[in-house]
């Protein structure tokens, strides 16, 4: 029997009316997606139940934490180092709106033309439909590109902020600016949670942190394998998405039974799709939960995606911070150092992000890349010729893609996706 989790987001002061639209429509697109997927790794078990109750589990546990007297810190971006709050025993959820059902209430506040994600996150808090943005005690922001920079403004008009000041070119000082950064950052979560940062804490904290990342990493090596492919993109990408929810510990956990599973299906040869299906690397803008359309779509026009160049896939868990540090300082800049090292298109220049997708496509044993973007995200957009240029050099075919969070382009994507797979040959 499902909990009727109304009295709780009623609690929330959300609008119940409203969300429970958002809420009928999600098992469809669940189901639609995933359920119709054959021969699913048995692991993907805990993932299903946690997108089936979405708004429901994991706010409730938050709500509990909560009531024990800890806090709860909202955030968009993975250059946040969540080392930071855990080891002020803070939580930490991710935010970024992947659902059209958002957009609306976003460009209430917002020019149409912005991205989706952006709009999607600003309407959820507004529109009262979304409870992780109703339970956070302090949302983090950063500044990456200039569309969230100007939602955060209006966020802040609503709930506590803190903004992070983050570097926009990768010299020496900007790594130690952002490590002065991070620093400033702490005395801020030390301050909304009371509790007093000590190497000790952030140690540990690190080491959780770098254990998840390393689970996240088994399960995307499986990917790798040529001739098997244990996963479908589209699940791995739900495992990725709910890792910026879920606790740390037990993501990592999670993921780590999942790689167990993948690994023993390369030894016994199962694979999730027919020898000879083209082999896609995903790279561009990050797919936001319940953002699966292109994954679906790809899917389901005979290619699979092995790898996801992103937010939402590599980018999350490549790289891990040094243990070895034994001064805070030493830590904050290992931090910086190692976040540092995403290459998100807010930098300039960020020629790393072609050689990386380059490495990957290699190490992925790729067919061909699809390079997605987001309408209206300047930055990625701008990229992608030069993406395609070093490709094609490689001999490597790209497609190029741009599109939002509504259905309206669904066929048109299909066409141009399964032309692009028939050209792989
Ligand atoms: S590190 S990709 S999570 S900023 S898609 S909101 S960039 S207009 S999400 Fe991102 Fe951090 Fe970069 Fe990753 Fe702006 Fe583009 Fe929208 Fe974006």
């Amino acid at each position: 029997m499902p909990v009727d989790r109304h009295p709780m987001w009623e609690s929330l002061g959300m609008d119940l009316e409203t969300h429970d639209v958002l809420c009928s429509v999600l098992p469809t697109a669940f189901s639609d997606t995933f359920l119709s997927q054959e021969n699913r790794p048995e692991g993907m078990a805990f993932w299903d139940m946690v997108v089936a109750d979405v708004h429901g589990i994991r706010p409730q546990e938050l709500i509990d934490e909560q009531a024990k007297g800890r806090k709860v810190f909202g955030t968009f971006c993975t250059y946040v180092p969540d080392e930071v709050v855990i080891a002020c025993d803070g939580i930490v959820t991710g935010l970024c709106g992947g659902s059209q059902f958002w957009v609306p209430d976003g460009e209430k506040y917002l020019p149409a033309d912005m991205c989706p994600l952006i709009k999607a996150s600003l309407g959820a808090r507004f529109g009262k439909t979304c409870p992780f943005f109703r339970i956070v005690d302090q949302i983090v922001g950063e500044t990456t590109c200039d569309g969230k920079k100007k939602m955060y403004e209006i966020l802040a008009t609503d709930v506590d902020m803190h903004i992070m000041q983050l570097p926009q070119m990768k010299r020496p000082k900007d790594y130690v600016a952002f490590a002065d950064e991070i620093a400033d950052f702490a005395k801020n979560v030390e301050e909304v949670t009371g509790v007093e940062l000590t190497p000790e804490r952030l140690a540990e904290a690190i080491k959780v942190i770098n254990n998840r990342r390393k689970a996240l990493a088994r399960v995307y090596e499986t990917r790798k394998n040529p001739d098997i492919i244990p996963i479908s993109g589209t699940d791995a990408l739900l495992m990725m998405q709910i890792a910026f929810f879920d606790d740390p510990v037990r993501c990592a956990q999670m993921a780590n039974n999942l790689a167990d599973e993948l690994e023993q299906r390369l030894v016994d040869g199962v694979s999730v799709f027919p020898k000879g299906t083209k082999r896609i690397l995903l790279t561009g803008t990050p797919l936001a939960i319940p953002n699966w359309k292109l994954h679906h779509i790809i899917e389901t026009s005979g290619a699979a995606i092995v790898c996801e160049e992103n937010c939402t896939g590599t980018k999350f868990f490549t790289n891990l911070v040094d243990e070895t540090k034994e001064t805070l300082p030493e830590m904050f800049q290992a931090l910086s150092d190692r976040y540092m090292q995403i290459n998100c298109a807010c930098f300039t220049p960020n020629k790393a992000r072609i050689d990386e997708v380059l490495a990957l496509a290699k190490e992925y044993h790729v067919d061909g890349v699809i390079n997605t973007n987001l309408k209206f995200c300047t930055t990625f957009k701008t990229e992608a010729p030069a993406l395609e240029k070093v490709l094609e050099e490689a001999g490597i075919p790209v497609l190029d893609i741009e599109t939002d969070y509504t259905d309206n382009d669904a066929e048109q994507l299909r066409t141009r996706i399964e032309a692009f797979v028939e050209m792989l040959g």
